[in-house]
C-alpha cells in the first residue's frame, strides 16, 4: 500500500503498476453533478480522484474520512500534480465522528489567526499550511545538508541547565529537585564547548525565552538553527558560511519544494552577488540621514530601523537581505569577542532579510584571561561559569558562529506577517495550547 501511495505522489511512469489503492484523507468532494471530484490529502500533495456516475459512495463517507480508493491513475494536465485516478471503488478506513468545523479545503478560511491556531490541529491540515511547513522541513533539510558537506558534525545538547547563556530577564525558571534549573535561551555555551571536541558543529533544536512583550516577531519556544565553528581568521568566516548555506537551502526549495513555493507565491531572494555588508554605525547613521530619522537608542537597532536599513541596501545593490555588522559591545554578550581596532564595538553581526533580523552571531572570545576580564567588566562572577571556562582554560581555537531562528526566516520568505503562524504550534504569552 505505501509503495503506491508513494507512486502515486512521485510519478506516473509504470502507470499499470498503479493499478491498485491508494490511501489518504478526504480534503473536500466537488461535486459539479454530472462530475464529482474526490481532493484526497496523501503524504505530500493533494491527489484528484474522479468519482464516475454511477458510482455511489460508502455510507460513513465525509470530509476527514480516512478512505482507500480504488481505481486506475492516468495524466491529468488539468489536475493538480498532473495526474488524476479513476476511482471504481472507495472503502471508509475510518470516519470522524463530527463534521469538520471549519472549511478547511478552501484555501483562504477567513478565520481570525486566533481562531486558526485554537484549532490547530485541524486548520493545519489545509493546503496552506501544509505548504509553509513542507518549506520548513526544506530550510531544515537544507541547513543540515549543507553543513555535512562542510563536515560539520551534529550535536544534541540539554535544555534544562543551570545558568543564563544570553543575560537579560527573559529566562524561563523551573525547580530541579530542589535546586532552581533554567530553560536554555540558546545552545551557545555548549555549541562553544563541543569546538574543543569537534571544531564544526550544529544543532537544530528548541529554545526558550520568557518574551513578555506580545509581538509579532517573538515566540517563547521557537526553533533556532545554530552551528559554530573553530580555526576562523575573522567573524568574516562566519558570514561566508551562512551565505553558503542559505545558497544552498534555497536552490535546494527551489528543485525540491516548487509545488509549495508556487501555492505560496514565494519569491526566493537572490544572493547570487553575495549579501552586502554594512557597520553598524554607519547603517544607524545612514537611515537616520536617509530617512530624517532621529537615534533614540545608539546601541541596538529598533524594528523600524532593521526595516530601513533593509530598504536602503536593497535600494543601493538589489539584495533583500543585508549583514550588519560590529554590533556594539555594550548590548552583545559576554562571550563576543571586542573588535580589537575599538573595544566599543564588537566581531559580530546580524543578518536583516526583507526588513527584519533573522540571525545573530559572531566571533568568540577563545583565551581564558580575557574571558574571565569580560565577565567581570558585565558584572558576571567567573565562578559561576567554571564548567563552560574549562574550554578557554585547557585550549580553545578561534572559533565564532551564528544562531538563525527558523520561525522568522520562514516568516521572511513566506511573506506571513505574525512569526505565530510559522510555528506548528506557537507559545507566546497567553498560548499554551494546542
Ligand atoms: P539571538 O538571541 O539574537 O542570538 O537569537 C538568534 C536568532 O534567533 C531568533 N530569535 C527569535 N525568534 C523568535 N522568537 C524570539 N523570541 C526570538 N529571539 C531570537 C532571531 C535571532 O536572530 N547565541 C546567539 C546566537 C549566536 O551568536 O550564535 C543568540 O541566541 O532570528
Amino acid at each position: 500500500m505505501k509503495r503506491i501511495v508513494y507512486e502515486a505522489e512521485n510519478s506516473l511512469e509504470g502507470r499499470e503498476r498503479n493499478r491498485g489503492a491508494v490511501h489518504g484523507m478526504v480534503h473536500t468532494l466537488r461535486d459539479f453533478g454530472d462530475t464529482r471530484f474526490l481532493v484526497l490529502r496523501l503524504p505530500k500533495t493533494m491527489l484528484q480522484c474522479v468519482l464516475p456516475a454511477e458510482l455511489s459512495l460508502p455510507e460513513d463517507f465525509c470530509d476527514g474520512a480516512a478512505v482507500r480508493v480504488y481505481g486506475d491513475m492516468r495524466a491529468e494536465e488539468r489536475a493538480p500534480g498532473g495526474r488524476e485516478l479513476l476511482v471504481s471503488r472507495i472503502e471508509v478506513v475510518s470516519a470522524p465522528s463530527e463534521p469538520m468545523p471549519v472549511p478547511i479545503h478552501k484555501y483562504k478560511m477567513g478565520l481570525s489567526p486566533e481562531t486558526e491556531l485554537d484549532l490547530r490541529p485541524i486548520t493545519l491540515r489545509t493546503a496552506r499550511s501544509r505548504a509553509m511547513f513542507r518549506l520548513q522541513e526544506g530550510i531544515v533539510r537544507g541547513f543540515r545538508d549543507a553543513l555535512y558537506q562542510e563536515g560539520f558534525t551534529e550535536i544534541h545538547t540539554p535544555k534544562l541547565s543551570m545558568g543564563s547563556a544570553e543575560g537579560g530577564a527573559n529566562m524561563f525558571k523551573l525547580p530541579y529537585f530542589g535546586k532552581k534549573a533554567v530553560l536554555a535561551q540558546s545552545p551557545q555555551l555548549y555549541k562553544q564547548m563541543m569546538v574543543g571536541a569537534f571544531e564544526r558543529v550544529f544543532e537544530v533544536g528548541p529554545v526558550f525565552r520568557a518574551e513578555k512583550h506580545n509581538t509579532p516577531r517573538h515566540l517563547n519556544e521557537y526553533t533556532s538553527l545554530d552551528f559554530e565553528m573553530g580555526f576562523i581568521e575573522s567573524f568574516e568566516d562566519i558570514m561566508a558560511m551562512e551565505e553558503k548555506v542559505l545558497a544552498y537551502i534555497f536552490r535546494l526549495l527551489e528543485s525540491e519544494y516548487a509545488a509549495e513555493l508556487n501555492a505560496l507565491k514565494v519569491q526566493l531572494p537572490d544572493i547570487s552577488g553575495g549579501i552586502p555588508s554594512i557597520r553598524f554605525d554607519e547603517a544607524k547613521r545612514l537611515v537616520s540621514e536617509k530617512y530624517s530619522r532621529e537615534i533614540r537608542d545608539p546601541f541596538d537597532l529598533e524594528p523600524e530601523e532593521e526595516t530601513l536599513i533593509s530598504r536602503a541596501v536593497y535600494e543601493e545593490t538589489g539584495c533583500e537581505l543585508a549583514f550588519v555588522t560590529h554590533y556594539p559591545s555594550k548590548k552583545r554578550p559576554f562571550y563576543a569577542m571586542d573588535d580589537p581596532a575599538d573595544s566599543r564595538y564588537t566581531l559580530s553581526f546580524d543578518l536583516l532579510m526583507r526588513g527584519m533580523e533573522i540571525t545573530t552571531g559572531g566571533q568568540r572570545i577563545h583565551d581564558y584571561s580575557m574571558q574571565v576580564a569580560k565577565m567581570e567588566k558585565k558584572g558576571l562572577d567567573s565562578q559561576e561559569f567554571e564548567d563552560y571556562l574549562m574550554i578557554h582554560k585547557y585550549g580553545m581555537p578561534p572559533h565564532g558562529g551564528l544562531g538563525l531562528g527558523l520561525e522568522r526566516l520562514l516568516m521572511r520568505l513566506v511573506g506571513e506577517k505574525n512569526v505565530r503562524m510559522c510555528a506548528l504550534f506557537p507559545r507566546d504569552v497567553s498560548r499554551l495550547r494546542p
